[in-house]
């Protein structure tokens, strides 16, 4: 039997501000205490995992046993057809490590651009579709574990359009959508996105009404 969140702390095991801010509001309905990882002082684990699943629970194990408290882990990344799935896991690493004004982040503008370069590459007709895959791992003290899986589908634009969410989200348009993922307002990219359907389903399982 899959084992159950009680009325108690999490730790939200991210160093992302934007991951963190979205898991945040997700959860805000249910009444746990969250914490992320950042905050608390824990390392970033090495994401050595070849899935999502993988890594999301090498995060959240890695949480839950330097804490002793159970932990939420998120794995994500754009997969682009036309890339064979690349960047995929290594979504996170095609961005370029840097500091600004005083703060370690990423170049996500850069590596928004590597991609499109690729894309651009292959020729003046290529297809575009793209995915967003989420996987959220929680992990418990004693070892034990669930994973909940997202998928939403899109296609990259370039250039780049808007300055709400994170990451790749100003180069993907959701099916059915116009508007990109930086442009949404949030409500609107939790309705249809990744983590948001990966988050239902955890939703069902851990807080059934
Ligand atoms: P943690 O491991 O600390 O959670 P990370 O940024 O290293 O943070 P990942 O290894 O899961 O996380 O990398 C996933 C990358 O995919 C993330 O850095 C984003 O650039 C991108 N990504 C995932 N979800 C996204 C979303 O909703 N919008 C835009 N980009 C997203």
């Amino acid at each position: 039997m899959t084992p159950r969140l009680g009325f108690e702390r999490l730790v939200i095991a991210t160093h992302n501000a934007g991951k963190l801010r979205e898991i945040s509001s997700l959860l805000a309905p249910y009444g746990l205490e969250c914490m992320s990882a950042g905050e608390l002082g824990l390392p970033e684990p090495d994401e050595t995992g070849t899935t999502f699943v993988e890594n999301a629970l090498i995060k959240a194990r890695a949480a839950a046993e330097g804490l002793g408290l159970p932990a939420l882990a998120d794995d994500s990344g754009l997969s682009v057809d036309s890339l064979g799935g690349r960047p995929g896991v290594y979504t996170a690493d095609w961005a370029q490590r840097q500091w600004f004004e005083g703060e370690p982040g990423r170049d996500w503008y850069m590596a928004m651009g590597k991609v499109e370069g690729m894309l651009q590459a292959i020729g003046p007709v290529v297809d575009r579709a793209a995915q967003f895959n989420c996987v959220l791992a929680i992990a418990w003290p004693d070892g034990q574990s669930a994973v909940y899986e997202g998928v939403v589908r899109g296609s990259l634009v370039w250039p780049p359009r808007g300055d709400r969410g994170f990451g790749y989200d100003p180069v993907f348009v959701a099916e059915g959508k116009h508007e990109t993922f930086g442009e949404m307002e949030p409500d609107a990219k939790h309705a249809i996105s990744h983590r948001a359907q990966a988050f239902a389903k955890l939703v069902a399982e851990q807080f059934p009404r």
